[in-house]
């Protein structure tokens, strides 16, 4: 019985994928004497036989985002069959709604959305419901009251990256016979309401509950972007003197955090006077981690191209997608051969 239900669930896809259910851009099908704008006509007319994609992306915060955007775009080519409108919303929700809703008057085949932050998508998903246009998430995720507001999503389990990097330091510092030391904290975080800063805060947190001896002396918002983390280190080491660990929920914050502990005339890193946490793991953070300057990071992998084009591929054959899909990820540290996973980064 379940081998039919499957078989005829085959049969379907196949189909659907013979009958070409997408919902292309045709020109053919403008009813005659329709005045298009200029720039529809132009859309229309370029996105002919392609699947028009509008893609409403973050910004350009990090070493991180700058690999996703570039996954992203060369993933949805011409010649992949695809017909790109990307926008850059530099950081602000109110970005992201407009460009939103300009592709919904455009009327893109799907939308893809970089969500920044959490809430505040009700009303512009509902929008892009009631014009039939399915949003697929990447990265980070929304919190809204009816889930069918979107169609599927794919990105990283953020809380677990958390997790891990709790774990890897309760480990570190009972090797190193520090486990019942009073411990010093401080965290740099990622855009406040964030999935990305929510789920490493959080993930952290589960594991510092278990340690009385740790003490966050403090947590602020360095916008996951190079400056602000700098800023931020700075004023943390005018206020503490006694900092042990510092949490930086992205590599560029942790660049800027170096800098601020050099410039204080500290060293951090297995050597130096603070232990550097830090998450993306990019090639040039693992460079620093070679020179010795970070002692661990958590990976968040930036290629979610790829996986984004096969839901929507799927989606074009009218066969079901996972509603949520979670991209496997490590962590490095020194005990690792850097120098090897350095060659082999592809960002
Ligand atoms: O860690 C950070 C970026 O949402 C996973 O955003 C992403 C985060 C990433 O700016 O570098």
């Amino acid at each position: 019985m379940k081998k039919m239900v499957v078989g005829i669930g085959v049969l379907l896809c196949l189909l659907l994928w013979f009958s070409s259910c997408g919902t292309r851009i045709d020109d053919t099908e403008q009813p005659a004497g329709t005045d298009l704008l200029e720039e529809e006509k132009e859309l229309v007319e370029e996105g002919d036989n392609y699947i028009v994609v509008g893609i409403s992306q973050v910004g350009s915060e990090s070493d991180w985002r700058i690999a996703c955007t570039e996954s992203l775009k060369s993933t949805f080519t011409q010649e992949n069959g695809y017909y790109l409108i990307f926008e850059d919303a530099q950081q602000k929700q109110e970005n992201q709604l407009k460009a939103m809703r300009d592709f919904i008057l455009q009327e893109v085949d799907y939308i893809i959305l970089d969500p920044i932050v959490e809430t505040g998508w009700d009303a512009v998903l509902k929008e892009a419901q009631d014009a039939g246009i399915p949003v697929i998430l990447v990265d980070r995720q929304v919190e809204v009251s009816d889930e069918s507001l979107y169609t599927a999503w794919v990105g990283s389990d953020f809380h677990s990256q958390g997790v891990k990097a709790g774990t890897w330091l309760q480990n570190y510092l009972e090797e190193q016979g520090r486990g019942s030391e009073k411990i010093n904290i401080v965290t740099l975080q990622g855009t406040l309401n964030s999935t990305a800063q929510l789920g490493r805060t959080d993930g952290f947190a589960s594991v510092m509950k278990n340690h009385d001896n740790w003490n966050m002396l403090e947590r602020k918002d360095g916008d996951f972007t190079q400056t602000k983390g700098q800023e931020v280190m700075e004023e943390f080491l005018d206020s503490y003197s006694d900092i042990d660990v510092v949490v930086s929920e992205n590599d560029n914050m942790t660049f800027g955090a170096i800098e601020a502990i050099e410039k204080a005339g500290k060293t951090c890193g297995p050597e130096g006077d603070i232990i550097v946490l830090s998450f993306d793991a990019g090639r040039a953070a693992l460079e620093a981690m070679a020179e010795g300057k970070i002692n661990a990071d958590f990976e968040c992998n930036p290629n979610l191209g790829p996986e984004v084009s096969r839901i929507i591929q799927k989606l074009e054959r009218g066969c079901e997608v996972d509603k949520f899909q979670y991209i496997e990820e490590t962590y490095f540290d020194p005990t690792m051969d850097l120098e090897s996973l350095i060659e082999e980064r592809t960002y």
